[in-house]
């Protein structure tokens, strides 16, 4: 009798994979994982799913522009901002895995469960709708988030947020930009999915990315370049001499795609009206930089200063950042 032939893929056809398979091939690659995590990140794909529709219909639904009140760091939140935060918290809030939320939009981190009793819990902490003085343009906006164990003997809800970056477990972003992208890094590399609207589900496109080492082009808001420190200037000078393309979104998530896939250094210095920087700490500069280290790139607050090395003191608080490429981030560095 002959054998049945095994059937092949053929090599035409790859292999069709969505964020939650993926989310699950990867939980099995750990067998002491319990799933917390990935009912976790399946909220959060949930969440992007439903902001992007929100976004996408934001100018028919009449859901632009500012919400009348200030965020606790003093700036104007858009209805949007709110309406994101909401949808996070809803569904966040419903995962068992959840004892700690953190959001750029409420003052104080929200318990979601008894911590107490907590035995594998985490804490997550997002920026809802980053760049989102955007929106009223039709510009790239995103989504931020970080993933932090949940520290049972902390003694409040604070102390156990305040752990820095280099503990993150997890940290994404998703853009709703001409296509909704949601990147991923579980601290194995940085895979990434786009939104398939005719199917409602993110498709894997690709695993493993990698920034480029280098590109001549740089990413600030050249507006206040006056009141950067010197070294910042003198970069620019040597930059602008060297044939290098500026490039500016004003909307973080936006740039800091744009370098994670072409190459790059993304600039947000000290000013004079930000003395320690504009970009919070916990839930923008921290995913971004395990993102983009986790793609072979760089990712500091100052000269030998590792932005995942800083040990925060207030969810809330900013920090200089300098990301991208490695030879570009050490360009910059060599002239500050
Ligand atoms: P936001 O969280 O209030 O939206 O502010 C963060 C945004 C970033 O997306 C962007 O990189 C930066 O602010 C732009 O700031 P500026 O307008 O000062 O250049
Ligand atoms: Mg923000």
């Amino acid at each position: 009798m002959s054998a049945v032939p095994t059937p092949v893929l053929p090599s035409s056809v790859g292999p069709i994979v969505s964020l939650q398979a993926h989310i699950l091939q990867q939980q099995a690659s750990f067998p002491e994982a319990t799933g917390t995590l990935s009912w976790i990140l399946s909220a959060l794909s949930i969440s992007a799913k439903i902001i992007a529709s929100k976004v996408r219909r934001a100018r028919l639904e009449n859901v632009l522009g500012a919400a009348g009140a200030e965020n606790v760091q003093g700036e104007q939140q858009q209805k949007l901002d709110v309406i994101a935060n909401e949808v996070l918290l809803g569904t966040l809030g419903g995962r068992e895995g959840v004892a700690i939320v953190a959001s750029e939009e409420n003052e104080e981190p929200v318990i979601i469960r008894d911590t107490a009793s907590a035995e594998r819990r985490y804490c997550v902490l997002f920026d809802p709708l980053d760049g989102s003085s955007n929106l009223d343009v039709c510009g790239g906006v995103g989504t931020i988030f970080s993933i932090l164990r949940h520290d049972r003997r902390a003694r409040d809800s604070h102390t156990s947020l305040l752990q820095p970056g280099a503990q993150q477990v997890a940290a994404g972003y998703v853009l709703y930009g001409s296509s909704t992208v949601f990147v991923l890094t579980v601290g194995h590399g940085v895979d990434m999915f786009v939104l398939d609207p005719s199917i409602g589900a993110f498709m894997l496109v690709e695993r493993g990315l990698r920034t480029p080492p280098k590109h001549k082009s740089y990413s600030v808001n050249e507006g206040n370049r006056r009141t950067f420190p010197e070294g910042y200037q003198r970069y620019l000078d040597w930059a602008q001499e060297n044939g290098y393309s500026s490039r500016y979104v004003g909307s973080m998530v936006a740039d800091v795609h744009r370098i994670l896939l072409k190459g790059g250094v993304f600039l947000y210095p000290p000013t004079q009206k930000a003395p320690k920087g504009k970009l919070r700490l916990m839930y923008e500069a921290n995913p971004m930089a395990m993102i983009i280290e986790q793609a072979g790139g760089k990712a500091l607050a100052g000269p030998g200063q590792r932005i995942l090395d800083v040990q925060p003191t207030d969810i809330h608080q900013r920090v200089p950042v300098i990301l991208g490429s490695a030879d570009e981030v050490d360009h910059v560095v060599a002239k500050l």
